[in-house]
Formats: C-alpha cells, structure tokens, sequence
C-alpha cells in the first residue's frame, strides 16, 4: 500500500495472518552476517524505510531490546526479496530459520516468543493493532504525498542507504517521489479519503481521547498499544505532516514522546 509500486494493499485478517505466518515459516539455512566487525546472526527486518508496518514490528523489537538487523528494500527492484518468491511486501522478518511475512504475523510471534510483562499484553490489543492498521495507517499515504514537496521529502533516507550503490540511491530518490505523486489520487480514491489532513487529524483526536489524560493508554506503563500506534507515526517523523500534526495537538506530543524516549532504539546496522 505504501509503494506506489503495489497494485493493491493485502488486506489480511489476524486470522489470516496467523496462517499466512504458518504457511511461510520455511526451513531456511541462516547466514551470518558481519556487523561492526563481529560475527552475529540476528533477527533481521526486510523494510521500506518510510513503512508504517515496518515501524509497527521495529517499535515492538526495539522496545523490547531485542536487536536486529534492517534490510533497505529497493523498491524500483525488489532484489532483497528474492527469497520470497510469492509475497513480495514489506516488512518481512526472519527469526532464526523462520520467514514471517506480514506486521500482524510478526508481531505476533514477537509475542510469543520474547518475553514481556504480562500486563503489556493488554485485552484491547488486537483492537488498537487493527485501528492503527486500517485506519491510521492508510491516512499516511495521501498525506505524505500532498504537495511535490512532500513526495520529494519522502525520499531524502535514499541517499544514505549503504547497501544501494550509487545509481540506486539516484534512481530511488529520483523515481520514488513522481510515482508516489502519481499514485496519490488512486490510494485516497481507494479508501474513499477526501480531506486527508482534516481526517489524520479527526483519527489522531480518537487515540488522544483513549488516552484520556494518561500517561500512556493504560497509565504509567507502555503496553502494546502505544508501540502499534506509535510505530505507525514513527514512519513519518521526518516528514511535514508529523510536524503539523504534532503542532495541533500538545497531548499527542507529549504522548509520542514519552513512548519514544521508552522505546528507544536497537536496530543495528544495515546489511
Ligand atoms: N498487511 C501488511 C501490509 C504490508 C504492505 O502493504 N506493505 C507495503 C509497504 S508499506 C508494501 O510492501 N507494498 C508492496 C509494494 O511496495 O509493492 C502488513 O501489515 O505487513
């Protein structure tokens, strides 16, 4: 959904995606990889760096301290994801010698397999991750993508992907920015989005209002929640729609922060 390359978003339910994950969890043979010059064999993320599901699983894991590794998707080739020869979305992660391909999917095996406090499995979990999934979420594209401007914002991180020689990074930060103002009217058209600002920002205000004046949605402590909403607005922290919605609303802000600075970050370097 977030490509304009893609031709339609999957629409999987949790269901779905349980037996997505199943379905895709291959044998495969791990390789090493070399990271600050050690040998280490990490949870790795395929992603496109301005994906809001990506950002979902990457809050979750960095929240958790868990390190990974981040795989930048080229979008123009998809070559990274060669070894997924049917689903050919981000984000898609590999746990040792398991492939899971789908945010819902993966952080649920998170879930499962990283230990976390009890009471930050909340019971409205699965309600939130679907909010910030299917309505949150979807409200990013047209408004990352309003203005030429904002296109060519969404792709200054090109320049400085280490894995993409430099011929890549050029036709990425050239190519991305006019298909994604192409594909603009066709994404709002599909989710029947008419003011985008106004309706981020009505969408915002029911997230604000569940906090109902907490630190975080359920008191002191950061639950799940918080990551999924969170990560979806992460994607876009560099961007002008962040700055301008952050401006509207002082609680929102105050809220990003804290669970940013509890979240921190433990990506590790790029292979
Ligand atoms: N339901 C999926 C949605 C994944 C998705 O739509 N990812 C977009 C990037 S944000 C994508 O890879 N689109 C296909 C493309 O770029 O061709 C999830 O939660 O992981």
């Amino acid at each position: 959904m977030f490509s304009a390359f893609s031709k339609r978003a999957f629409a999987f339910s949790k269901k779905s995606s349980f037996a997505a994950s199943a379905a895709f969890a291959i044998v495969v043979s791990r390789p090493f990889s070399f990271c600050n010059g050690e040998k280490k064999s990490l949870p790795k993320v395929y992603q496109y760096q301005i994906c809001p599901y990506c950002h979902r699983v990457k809050a979750y894991l960095d929240f958790l301290k868990v390190q990974y590794e981040v795989i930048e998707v080229n979008p123009l080739t998809k070559s990274e994801l060669a070894f997924s020869k049917e689903y050919k979305k981000v984000p898609i992660a590999v746990f040792d010698d398991e492939i899971i391909a789908d945010s819902g999917a993966i952080i649920n095996y998170i879930s499962k397999n990283f230990p976390s406090s009890p009471e930050f499995l909340t019971n409205d979990t699965e309600k939130w991750m679907e909010w910030s999934e299917k309505r949150l979420a979807v409200l990013l594209y047209p408004n990352i993508t309003r203005s030429k401007e904002e296109c060519w914002e969404c792709f200054a991180y090109a320049d400085n992907v280490p894995t993409w020689n430099m011929l890549w990074r050029s036709a990425v930060r050239t190519i991305g920015p006019i298909a994604m103002s192409f594909a603009n009217g066709r994404i709002k058209k599909k989710y029947g989005i008419v003011d985008e600002r106004k309706e981020l920002k009505e969408v915002l205000v029911e997230w604000v209002t569940a906090l109902n004046g907490n630190k975080f949605l359920h008191g002191e402590k950061v639950t799940l929640p918080d990551l999924m909403v969170f990560g979806v607005l992460r994607s876009i922290r560099n961007f002008q729609t962040f700055r301008e919605v952050m401006a509207d609303s002082p609680a929102l802000k105050r809220w990003y922060d804290d669970v940013d600075t509890a979240t921190g970050s433990s990506e590790s370097c790029a292979v």
